[in-house]
């Protein structure tokens, strides 16, 4: 399918996946600079982030082998189109889904920014598979459609958006409840694949009823006039990014959507990484 089919099948379903979009030898690098993270990482402070999941963020700032998966070329010419045309990376995340993890709580990614649904995606979200991603092992599962959803449509009998985040004990709430009367699609595709979704899609991680860990790396994309919800400006050293290339600068907020969103104190931002 062509870049244009694919933003056809996005805007009408919501999600698209590419099967086998990133080489093994990009895939082995950047687990060589994750797994050793991973091996000491801590689990999930609240259901949201999951208690049996790690999670590692502002991944841009350990390193080249984790670039090519922020930016993929193939994954921008689809995302910008639906973002007005440039983005910024919003957030920057992976997730390991350890064994015997529970169901995420279902979710939207842009429904911080306070405007009535239905409405266009504010963001869109590419989960890279870094292992095969199956239904047993926590394969992410969409609601297809539902970003066409108004703000009183929920996925029956699971917690809000946001309620999640409040549910600091396992077991406390049925946030990670399948709904019934609603086709719920599981995202399995093999290692090396990428989800590609709208920010306003209803999903989740699946629960992991496997023995071994899923690993997904997890960028996300906003408009580039839209606020990012984490701050690379702050978690990503200054040497780290003089030395990326300009494109990955300029996803991480180091450009200027004109006519001067992002000028810092009336020059370029990228003439400060040299001072
Ligand atoms: O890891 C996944 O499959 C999805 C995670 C997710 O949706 C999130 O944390 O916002």
């Amino acid at each position: 399918m062509n870049h244009a089919d694919i933003i056809e099948t996005i805007k009408d379903q919501g999600y698209f996946i590419i099967e086998n979009l990133m080489p093994k030898d990009k895939l082995d690098a950047c687990r060589g600079v994750l797994d050793p993270m991973f091996a000491g990482q801590r689990t999930g402070r609240n259901q949201f982030e999951g208690f049996k999941t790690q999670r590692i963020y502002s991944l841009p700032k350990y390193g080249p082998a984790l670039w090519p998966f922020f930016n993929n070329e193939d994954v921008l010419k689809i995302i910008k189109p639906l973002l007005w045309g440039d983005c910024l990376i919003t957030a920057a995340l992976a997730a390991n889904v350890l064994p015997g993890e529970q169901p995420q709580a279902f979710h939207v990614d842009d429904g911080f920014y306070p405007v009535p649904r239905p409405r266009a995606a504010f963001s869109v979200g590419a989960i890279w598979a870094m292992d095969d991603f199956t239904a047993e092992n926590g394969a992410t599962q969409l609601i297809p459609y539902s970003h066409l959803w108004g703000d009183d449509q929920h996925p029956e009998g699971v917690l809000g958006t946001f309620d999640a985040f409040q549910v600091k004990e396992p077991g406390k709430a049925d946030g990670w409840a399948t709904p019934e009367n609603t086709r719920i699609v599981t995202a399995e595709m093999p290692r090396g694949s990428v989800l590609i979704f709208l920010g306003s899609l209803w999903h989740r991680a699946g629960g992991n009823v496997s023995d071994g860990a899923r690993l997904g790396l997890f960028p996300q994309y906003c408009a580039a006039w839209a606020r990012q919800q984490e701050n690379f400006f702050l978690s990503v050293p200054k040497e780290t990014v003089a030395k990326m290339p300009e494109d990955m600068q300029a996803l991480l907020g180091y450009q200027i959507h004109p006519p001067f969103m992002g000028h810092a104190g009336g020059i370029h931002p990228t003439k400060t990484l040299n001072s």
